[in-house]
């Protein structure tokens, strides 16, 4: 059995039941063979089988009383991954769906992203199996202040910055920030995604969406494409969504469809993102209520169809694994010619076989989704600084990173001989340094 093999399946066997888990590292032992095929410093310091072993990994209880006065039982998770190259960092998801495999996933590729961005930020993920849909203000809340109430022991401006993903927006960074300045009593840069009147950074909101499409511009040119006139099919219609709407129509593009996990809205005059933000920001709506302002537009109920709707771009941006083998295939014979991950892993290893060999602009989620938790080291450098810079200074040096990730995915794949293969390129490109930081710390 090779090396890789060997260490993949000791990954199994360590962590059994975990299939998001084994998908994630697969792809990233897979893409840095070649690396410690030429650098055999790296295997003698046991590099890899110490970067697929999280340094720390909490799990709590998380009780709370409801409206009824019933009392409810959650789980909480953080997975301090990787903390070579600065404190942890990455986000917390609330969704009924989590467990141990879906947050070490998501912490094992934050470690490899941050690592991109070429700021100071180590890997790490959180989150609960909460479900924030159909709950009241104060049951939010008050789940939100209990999650603090145990995680802010395990975290801190210089150990451990979390922040928001699925089902964690300003409303719920906000009550955590409360309860861990009423713990600590300390007012300090610990959850980024803050309010702009109490520390947060400019442009954090759009961050994501924006930092996607600056990439998928970047991929573009490489063709002497760009945005403007081409179809763009985005899934999700939650914070990355948005924005990456409002981005690609202001460069252009016009975007015919969104999505929720209830269905999609396929809006072929191209999609109302006022009325979307209102749905989904001010009214927490679903993508059905579009319907009352724009009776014309089509509602499906079977979201996963929304990759049958043909388009030049699509940008998924909902959650892992959206997009299989078949719906690959079905965005290719369709036409499409770019595909930038929003969302963690929203391809299955099928679809990106098929969008590779079909050689279509593929931007893998750790390059083309960086933007967010760039825009959070930045929040943290002006917490630190305790100062703030405007808008366009931050949405300035979102846009220059994003190039950066792209120009460093491109070389490192080059390099490898594997030319045009981001995914390749993106996972030994955040590896290396990581890798080397590793090496220079000792084995710890
Ligand atoms: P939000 O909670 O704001 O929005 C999530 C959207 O995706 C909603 O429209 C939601 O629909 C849909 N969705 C979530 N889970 C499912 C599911 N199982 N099936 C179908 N639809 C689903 O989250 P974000 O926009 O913040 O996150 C979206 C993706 O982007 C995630 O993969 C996240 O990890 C990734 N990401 C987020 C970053 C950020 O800064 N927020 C940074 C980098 C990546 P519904 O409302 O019906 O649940
Ligand atoms: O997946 C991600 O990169 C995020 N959810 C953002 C993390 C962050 O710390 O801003």
């Amino acid at each position: 059995m090779s090396y890789i093999n060997e260490i993949f399946a000791k990954v199994v066997e360590r962590n059994p039941n975990e299939p998001e888990f084994h998908q994630a590292v697969k792809e990233f032992l897979d893409s840095v063979e070649p690396v410690l095929n030429r650098n055999s410093k790296y295997l003698r310091y046991g590099v890899i089988e110490r970067i697929v072993e999280p340094e720390r990994q909490i799990i709590f209880r998380v009780p709370w009383v409801d409206d009824k006065g019933d009392v409810q039982v959650n789980r909480g998770f953080r997975i301090e991954f990787n903390s070579a190259i600065g404190p942890y960092k990455g986000g917390l998801r609330f969704h009924p769906s989590v467990n141990a495999s879906i947050i070490k996933f998501l912490g094992f590729e934050q470690i490899f992203k941050n690592s991109l961005t070429g700021l100071p930020i180590g890997g790490g993920k959180g989150g609960s199996d909460f479900d924030p849909k159909g709950k009241s203000e104060a049951e939010v809340m008050s789940f939100c202040q209990s999650f603090m109430t145990e995680l802010f022991r395990h975290i801190g401006p210089d150990t451990d910055v979390p922040a928001g993903d699925i089902g964690v927006g300003g409303r719920e960074i906000g009550y955590m920030y409360g309860q861990y300045k009423r713990i600590k009593n300390a007012y300090e840069g610990v959850l980024t995604g803050k309010g702009l009147n109490w520390g947060g950074s400019l442009v954090r909101k759009e961050a994501t969406g924006y930092g996607l499409v600056y990439f998928v511009e970047e991929m573009l040119k490489t063709r002497g494409e760009s945005f403007a006139g081409k179809t763009v099919v985005i899934s999700g219609s939650g914070n990355v969504a948005i924005y990456a709407a409002e981005k690609a129509a202001e460069l252009g593009g016009r975007v015919v469809a969104m999505s929720d996990s209830n269905g999609y809205i396929l809006d072929e005059k191209g999609i109302d993102l006022n009325a979307m933000k209102r749905i989904k920001e001010v009214e927490r709506g679903r993508c059905k209520d579009y319907l009352n302002q724009h009776a014309d537009a089509h509602y499906g109920d079977n979201w996963p169809d929304i990759w049958t709707i043909p388009c030049d771009i699509a940008l998924p941006c909902a959650t892992q694994n959206e997009i299989d083998e078949k719906a690959a295939k079905t965005l290719v014979s369709n036409g499409c010619i770019a595909v930038g991950e929003g969302a963690n892993m929203p391809s299955t290893p099928g679809a990106v076989g098929v969008f590779l060999e079909n050689k279509v602009l593929f931007g893998p989620a750790k390059a083309a989704n960086a933007g967010g938790v760039a825009v959070s080291a930045l929040e943290m450098s002006q917490n630190s600084m305790r100062y703030s810079w405007t808008f366009s200074e931050v949405d300035q040096k979102l846009k220059e990173i994003m190039i950066s990730i792209h120009r460093k995915s491109s070389e490192a794949a080059r390099e490898y001989g594997f030319e045009d293969n981001l995914v390749v390129g993106a996972n030994i490109a955040g590896f290396l340094k990581v890798a080397d930081a590793m090496l220079e710390q000792g084995v710890v």
